[in-house]
């Protein structure tokens, strides 16, 4: 199975179709972050998703009341985003308007160290929220594999776990993916490098020395 996503943060849309098409072999999806929306517009998504035939995340991280969400993700997947990453700490009710339109990703704890003032807190009631709504999956950082283990513990078996961090951030493939991260989501380490489909085929490599399954 492939496990690698990855994030496409560059701004013009030439560059991020070259990248796409340099490294889709090694991939499971693609993630799309404001940067590339920002630069390319959101018909990006659309476009690599020709491009490449894979699985696109549109990764906005909504944080909004139910009505905005719903607007967002509408036209969010109208373009053929796959899944869409949203926020949980807005509440059920926002997290629900996403999740009527399409496949959620629910933040429950992030990979940067201000991550611990505020989200990791309430990561243990984010878990909750994402057990009773059943999203595809929630986002845990790779920079602490301690963090995914506890996670993986306390999630459904059933919801993914996508861990951004490896790499640029200090995250390392075998450690997140012993704690039990089911993708491993890569940016820099990848559409920053030299041949980016080389850097790509080592990590995918890496992921495959490792996984289970
Ligand atoms: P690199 O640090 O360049 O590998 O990129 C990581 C990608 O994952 C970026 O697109 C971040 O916005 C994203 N990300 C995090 O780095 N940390 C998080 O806690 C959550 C995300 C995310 O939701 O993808």
């Amino acid at each position: 199975m492939n496990r690698l996503i990855l994030a496409l943060d560059v701004y013009e849309k030439e560059r991020a179709l070259r990248i796409a098409r340099e490294t889709k072999e090694f991939l499971w999806g693609i993630k799309v972050n404001w940067p590339l929306i920002i630069g390319a517009g959101l018909r990006i998504i659309t476009e690599l998703k020709q491009v490449t035939g894979l699985p696109i995340i549109a990764d906005l991280k909504l944080a909004d009341i139910p009505n905005t969400h719903r607007l967002i993700a509408k036209k969010v997947f109208e373009v053929g985003a796959d899944y869409l990453i949203t926020h949980g700490f807005v509440g059920k009710d926002s997290v629900k308007a996403v999740m009527e339109l399409g496949e959620t990703i629910i933040v429950v704890e992030m990979s940067h160290p201000g991550a611990k003032e505020f989200i990791q807190p309430v990561t243990d009631r984010l878990i909750e929220l994402a057990n009773e709504l059943e999203p595809f999956g929630v986002i845990a950082p790779a920079t602490r594999p301690e963090r995914v283990r506890c996670i993986r513990k306390k999630l459904h078996k059933s919801i993914k776990i996508l861990s951004p961090g490896v790499g640029a951030q200090g995250g390392k493939v075998g450690e997140v993916l012993k704690a039990g991260a089911d993708y491993i989501i890569v940016g820099r380490s990848i559409y920053n490098a030299e041949n980016p489909g080389d850097a790509a085929k080592n990590i995918w490599g890496e992921i495959n020395a490792n996984a289970k399954g």
